[in-house]
């Protein structure tokens, strides 16, 4: 398998920390963000949303974060990124889309490239703009984390599932832009403790080929 990734993205953080949690083998293929290489023609062509992560599979390519974690399920079942149970499985569904529908999409670069230009907010308010947006979505995932950890190391239940595969590149985000994490200590406990895992080290932006 091939995936296309950046150092930093958060979404390809995702991919990354499943894809290790499962023991796959891939190979990583840097595309800068930076340097726009995500909206050449050649990359365009595999992923027209010209965004990463994108996976390639014995020639199928595959877009969009949650989507290629649940084909990693469905073709990788072991370890489970999802419990056996419909509600249970729904619950985990619904606490990463809260991540990566909700929060993530509103600190997207090109979103923050927009503030700046041509909408022309400064840096500080460019920052602000984040802080705001994931603290107002951590507010509602604290309170979803304490109801439903189940050992206070993991979102929900006793054991890694995809909201915890969503929730530490997040927390990676909102450190990069100071936020407090102060009122949020529910996600600042399950965070260390999944940060600790050998996959999520292995998946950390910093331990990247591309890291800056
Ligand atoms: N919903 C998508 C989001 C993908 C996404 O926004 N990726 C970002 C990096 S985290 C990106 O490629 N940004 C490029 C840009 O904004 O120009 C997913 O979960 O895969």
């Amino acid at each position: 398998m091939r995936l296309y990734t950046f150092w930093r993205s958060s979404a390809a953080y995702r991919v990354r920390i499943a894809l290790h949690v499962k023991g796959l083998e891939f190979e990583s293929v840097a595309k800068q963000l930076t340097a726009g290489e995500h909206r050449g023609e050649a990359y365009l062509a595999l992923n027209p949303q010209g965004l990463v992560p994108a996976l390639e599979d014995s020639g199928f390519v595959l877009a969009q974060s949650l989507a290629i974690i649940e084909y990693l399920e469905d073709t990788h079942p072991e370890p489970a990124l999802l419990p056996a149970e419909p509600r249970d499985r729904a619950l985990v569904r619904s606490l990463a889309q809260a991540i990566a529908c909700d929060i993530h999409p509103l600190n997207n670069l090109r979103v923050l490239n927009y503030l700046k230009d041509p909408l022309g907010h400064d840096p500080e308010q460019v920052s602000g703009w984040v802080r705001h947006w994931i603290g107002t979505g951590f507010r509602s995932l604290e309170t979803l984390a304490r109801r439903h950890t189940g050992d206070g190391r993991h979102v929900f239940g006793a054991s890694v599932t995809m909201a915890d595969v969503c929730l530490v590149p997040q927390l990676y985000n909102a450190r990069r832009f100071q936020c407090d994490l102060a009122p949020f200590p529910t996600l600042a406990a399950v965070g260390a403790a999944l940060e600790a895992l050998p996959a999520f080290q292995r998946a950390r932006p910093e331990a990247q080929p591309d890291g800056g």
